[in-house]
């Protein structure tokens, strides 16, 4: 990805999943922003942005996550996940996969050990069904280490497991039992 689109990209994940009012812009109950008022709003109030149609289009569709979605009429936009405020992004429970691996960096295993894995500020804990992923998530925070996840434990106890649009998997916490800290 080019830089600018890295930057708009780092500044989209801002506005749609954490702080929209930095531009005074209010997403849906559902996490979506209409695209013409996020636009305007972006071009007068974030001095380094300069957002367009086209540029947002681009930046769905090459996006190396995915962490963005048009609403089906393509007058609007949200993330895909991530978010820490509170939206419905309306995903149904799915059966996971045998294993889903969670990234983090070893500074945090004493505290996973005793509490499992929470959402912090975010509204989920996030899952991979692959290592590569859960490596560079975990990289960012430290020393990387890769947790395995018993989900089928976890689904016979209740535990419900959502997939975002761009496949990463969601649960709302992993209490200590089931994760295999190696
Ligand atoms: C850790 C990125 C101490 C957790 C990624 C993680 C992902 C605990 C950190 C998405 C803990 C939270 C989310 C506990 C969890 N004690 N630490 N009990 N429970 N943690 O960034 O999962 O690239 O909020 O292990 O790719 O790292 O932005 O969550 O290290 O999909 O699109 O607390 O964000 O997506 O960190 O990342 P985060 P995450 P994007």
């Amino acid at each position: 990805m080019s830089k600018q689109l890295t930057q708009t990209s780092k500044f989209l994940s801002l506005v749609l999943r954490h702080k929209p009012e930095t531009i005074g812009l209010a997403l849906d109950n559902k996490g979506w922003a209409d695209i013409e008022e996020l636009i305007t709003k972006a071009n007068t109030r974030a001095t380094d942005i300069q957002l367009t149609r086209t540029l947002l289009h681009e930046i769905v569709a090459d996006n190396d996550k995915q962490r963005f979605a048009l609403s089906t009429d393509g007058s609007k936009i949200r993330a895909n996940q991530g978010h820490s405020l509170d939206v419905n992004l309306e995903l149904a429970p799915q059966a996971a996969p045998d294993i889903l691996y969670h990234g983090t960096a070893s500074r945090f295993l004493s505290s996973i050990a005793k509490t499992g894995l929470i959402p912090g500020q975010r509204q989920y804990v996030h899952l991979s069904d692959n290592i590569d992923t859960a490596k560079q998530v975990g990289q960012r925070y430290g020393k990387a280490v890769i947790l395995t996840l018993d989900t089928q434990k976890m689904t016979s106890r209740g535990y419900k497991f959502y997939q975002a649009k761009n496949g990463v998997w969601l649960t709302h916490a992993v209490p200590p039992e089931f994760i295999n800290i190696p």
